[in-house]
């Protein structure tokens, strides 16, 4: 069960030091003679964007206001071109999404999560996007080169697939102790059909030396700080990786642009592993002689221990392994959570299973508190690395309080834990069953 104190939310930021919360959210600073909040061009802009609509009298804001259109953090709000997200406040622009709007085969825009670790680049609508430029460099690489994207688009064969992006933080939140980052629950997860070329036709064309072991990206977004030299993130994945066919330097999103929030004009893919491999408002790709050692490549970013360990524990840096591909796991997207059912009609429940690198090949459920399992009919993956659909019906035996769990087995016989799997320092890889509450009247 989540445990509401472990977040760290709007209201806690905000009581703990109101100023530094505006400073943190917005990048947003008092006035010193007025007191009033005075907001920059850019602060304005990342408040709007959160709040869904420009604010006439920004002017006469106070400090340390909360927006009341964000003061319920467990309340979704109108992020501009996102619906129903649920916004993890502590910084800008988290938001994820309720597992009953995951429900389409493929994730609209307006519902697919946003996870931003900087401030996303202001791209003037005035400039021409087809110049926006892609470097590919880095000390393997024989001839780096530089490419708009409407080159990318002209020289190498496009392809779509549909593939899943995960978080690697997603369901952070049950982690006992908890550990520090964004408290998602279920919703940093998503399945969109991703337009692009491939990453290795273009690798190749640049020449890829013998010594070639890494990739690693650098977006456009800038750091928190606004200090212009920090690298927000920049991390990447083996060649083994980059070089699948399903690796993509994508600009197409369901057959439209990227939304802003999720890269747009272009962005990595390398789907099945951490999102954070797949970078955003793609700038650079290096081929590394090295394991690349960018922005989040390091300490304990994106790793856990190399073994178990006992919660809470300490690890020291080399004991830390990085992540490569996601676990199995699954949601029930249908019927929402607390939906009220009569005992008179059987419920046909559904929702998606997927499994980092590898297939999905069991669904089963329990509406018994896990005591009996029965098999859920459970679909292939459209393509590779794409999210797979399963469907179950149940007649319930009597009128009363009834949960469905879910769990989801791999082709290597892995399956989903019932409760909280390994505890890591930074709380990654939470791919405990997904259960529902279901009223039977
Ligand atoms: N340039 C850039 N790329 C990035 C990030 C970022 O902050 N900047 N966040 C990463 C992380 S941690 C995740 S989980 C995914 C989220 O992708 P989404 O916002 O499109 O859902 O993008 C990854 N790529
Ligand atoms: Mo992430």
């Amino acid at each position: 069960m989540q445990d509401n104190n472990k977040k760290i939310g709007i209201h806690q930021l905000y009581a703990q030091d109101p100023e530094a919360a505006d400073k943190l959210l917005w990048d947003r600073e008092a006035d010193p003679i007025s007191r009033r909040g005075f907001l920059k061009k850019s602060s304005l802009l990342a408040m709007a964007t959160a709040l869904g609509a420009n604010i006439p009298f920004s002017d006469k804001m106070p400090m340390g206001l909360i927006p009341t259109a964000l003061a319920d953090s467990t309340n979704a709000f109108n992020l501009s071109g996102k619906e129903g997200l649920i916004v993890l406040n502590d910084r800008p622009l988290n938001a994820e999404t309720p597992p009953h709007l995951l429900d389409d085969d493929i994730t609209p825009a307006k519902y697919f999560f946003v996870r931003n670790n900087g401030i996303p680049p202001v791209i003037n609508q005035t400039e021409d996007i087809n110049q926006w430029q892609l470097e590919i460099s880095g000390e393997s690489c024989q001839n780096p080169q530089n490419f708009t994207l409407s080159q990318l688009q002209k020289n190498f064969k496009h392809y779509t697939y549909a593939l899943t992006l995960e978080c690697g933080g997603n369901g952070r939140n049950e982690f006992s102790p908890s550990t520090q980052g964004h408290q998602w629950s279920t919703g940093a997860v998503g399945c969109a059909q991703w337009t692009g070329v491939r990453l290795k036709d273009v690798l190749k064309a640049c020449g890829i030396k013998n010594d070639a072991v890494y990739i690693g990206y650098y977006g456009a977004d800038t750091h928190l700080s606004g200090d212009p030299e920090k690298t927000v993130i920049s991390r990447g994945v083996p060649m083994s990786k980059a070089l699948e066919n399903e690796s993509l330097i994508a600009w197409g999103f369901n057959g439209e642009d990227i939304p802003h929030q999720n890269g747009y004009p272009l962005r990595l893919i390398t789907a099945g592993w951490p999102a954070s491999t797949s970078g955003k408002w793609l700038r650079k790709i290096v081929i590394r002689n090295k394991v690349h050692d960018g922005e989040k490549m390091t300490g304990h970013s994106y790793k856990i221990p190399c073994k178990p360990i006992a919660p809470d524990s300490e690890v020291p840096d080399h004991s830390m392994c990085i992540i490569e591909s996601m676990p199995v796991k699954s949601l029930i997207t249908f019927p929402k959570s607390g939906v009220s059912h009569p005992l008179k009609k059987s419920l046909v429940f559904r929702g998606k299973a997927w499994a980092g690198d590898l297939k999905v090949t069991k669904m089963q459920f329990s509406i018994d508190f896990g005591a009996t399992w029965h098999a859920a009919k459970l679909a292939p993956p459209v393509n590779r690395l794409a999210w797979q659909k399963w469907q179950a019906t149940i007649n319930f035996p009597q009128t009363g309080y009834y949960e469905i769990w879910a769990q989801a087995t791999d082709n290597q016989g892995q399956s989903q834990p019932m409760v909280v799997p390994g505890w890591n320092p930074k709380g990654y890889l939470n791919n405990a069953c997904h259960r529902i509450a279901v009223q039977v009247v």
